[in-house]
């Protein structure tokens, strides 16, 4: 525009050259106000073109800031992703590190129990070589006290049974008679050996003293004490021991004898072998009833044990035999024990032992008491007539002086 108007100028100039008559100063004044003015205009023009290159370049400088940041936050990203997945990375090792060493202790721990089972193998087999070089030392000391004619004492030695009243516990294998006499003992950890076979059973006698003590009688009619082998003999010489060093007790002592306390000071108890009655496996022989009756026929009273775990009532054979006892000792007493109580309900053990009183009065055959009897716990549940501990003790009487000669030997002292 300021170019036309200077255009406009100059050709009034040139007009006013031909000389026209012309207004020629207002003109220009005109013009050049109007110039002015528009000069005035391209100045603000100018002004804020100058302004808004200034904002463009101020926006353009942000711009190019918030894109530096932009990169720096993106590279930031990028750094901050990295170091998240080396991290992954190092945590995926660390669990693999981790589960290997979980892998090698587990099998340390199946190795370290292996080794302990293998160590506690080798103390039991340890144990047992050395506990069978004791038994077999035992084994040696007891055979040759037992076989030497010059060991042990003689007849007339500690024990006197003079004064004694033999009370003979018999009744079929396994009905407990061992446990019962026990039963009686003030030490409760003592205990009469329980023999598995009849045959191997040896008559024990036992009588009270103040002082345990285990005699055995020898082949040579010589006691020896069998404490002074070993002191624990009496846990020692079990069935197991016997069998395994293959020897027969039976044919090397005739008798054992042991002293200890019992609440019957004039009572000498005979633990006679037991037999098998006829229908049961393994049946004995004549000669085990025979035997039993021996020492029966030796005695003064009779307790007769029946075993509730296997009776549930008097078995035939046992009524012969107290037949037989009678017929050839028709004073002897004889009380019945219903042992092994404990295995039955009460009332079935007392409707038991009404039972058996019936069929022992209907067979006349008189008895002085029936005790119902837990030899494992020491309790009577019942009774007939009289109590076990009644029976007992109304034997525990100073006897005339009847010798135990047929049996001991001597002068019927041991
Ligand atoms: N539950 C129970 N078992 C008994 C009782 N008396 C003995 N026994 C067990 O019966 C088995 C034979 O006993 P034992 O005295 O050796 O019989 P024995 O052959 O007649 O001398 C053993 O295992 C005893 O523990 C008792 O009163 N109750
Ligand atoms: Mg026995």
């Amino acid at each position: 525009m300021r170019k036309e108007l200077q255009s406009i100028l100059t050709e009034v100039d040139n007009t006013s050259k031909f000389k026209f008559l012309f207004k020629k100063s207002k003109i220009v004044a005109a013009i050049e106000n109007e110039l002015e003015i528009v000069d005035k205009q391209l100045d603000d023009i100018d002004q804020r073109l100058y302004f808004l290159d200034q904002h463009l370049e101020n926006t353009a400088n942000e711009l190019s800031n918030t894109k530096e940041k932009l990169s720096q936050t993106e590279n930031n990203l990028a750094n901050t992703d990295n170091e998240l997945s080396n991290t992954k990375n190092k945590l995926s090792q660390t669990e693999n590190e981790l589960s290997n060493t979980a892998g090698k202790l587990e099998k340390s721990q199946e190795e370290l129990s292996l080794k302990n089972n293998l160590l506690l193998d080798t103390e039991k087999k340890l144990e047992n070589t050395s506990n069978k070089l004791k038994d077999s030392t035992l084994r040696e000391k007891l055979v040759a006290s037992l076989i030497d004619p010059n060991v042990g004492l003689d007849q007339a030695g500690n024990f006197y049974f003079k004064n004694k009243t033999k009370v003979a516990v018999a009744g079929g294998f396994s009905a407990g008679k061992s446990e019962f006499i026990s039963s009686l003992f003030k030490d409760k950890e003592l205990k009469l050996a329980s023999s598995v076979e009849p045959t191997t059973a040896i008559p024990t006698y036992i009588i009270n003293s103040d002082k345990t003590q285990l005699w055995a009688k020898n082949k040579f009619d010589k006691l020896i004490d069998l404490f002074e082998i070993d002191e624990e003999i009496h846990h020692k010489l079990t069935h197991k021991f016997f069998t395994e060093f293959k020897i027969n007790l039976k044919s090397l002592v005739s008798g054992l004898c042991l002293k200890t306390l019992i609440p019957f000071e004039y009572l000498c108890f005979i633990d006679t072998p037991g037999y098998n009655p006829a229908n049961l496996q393994g049946s004995s022989t004549n000669e085990d009833m025979q035997t039993a009756f021996d020492f029966i026929k030796e005695s003064d009273a009779l307790i007769w044990v029946i075993g509730l775990d296997s009776n549930g009532t008097m078995p035939k054979s046992d009524l012969d035999f107290l037949r037989k006892v009678l017929d050839d000792s028709p004073k002897m007493p004889i009380y019945i024990v219903l042992n092994k109580a404990d295995l039955k309900p009460l009332n079935i053990v007392k409707e038991i032992m009404d039972e058996i009183q019936e069929i022992l009065k209907d067979d006349e055959l008189p008895i002085a008491g029936i005790s119902a009897y837990s030899s494992l716990s020491r309790k009577e549940l019942a009774f007939y007539k009289q109590s076990k501990f009644d029976f007992i003790s109304s034997l525990n009487i100073r006897p005339s002086q009847r010798l135990l000669s047929e049996i001991w030997g001597g002068e019927g002292r041991i």
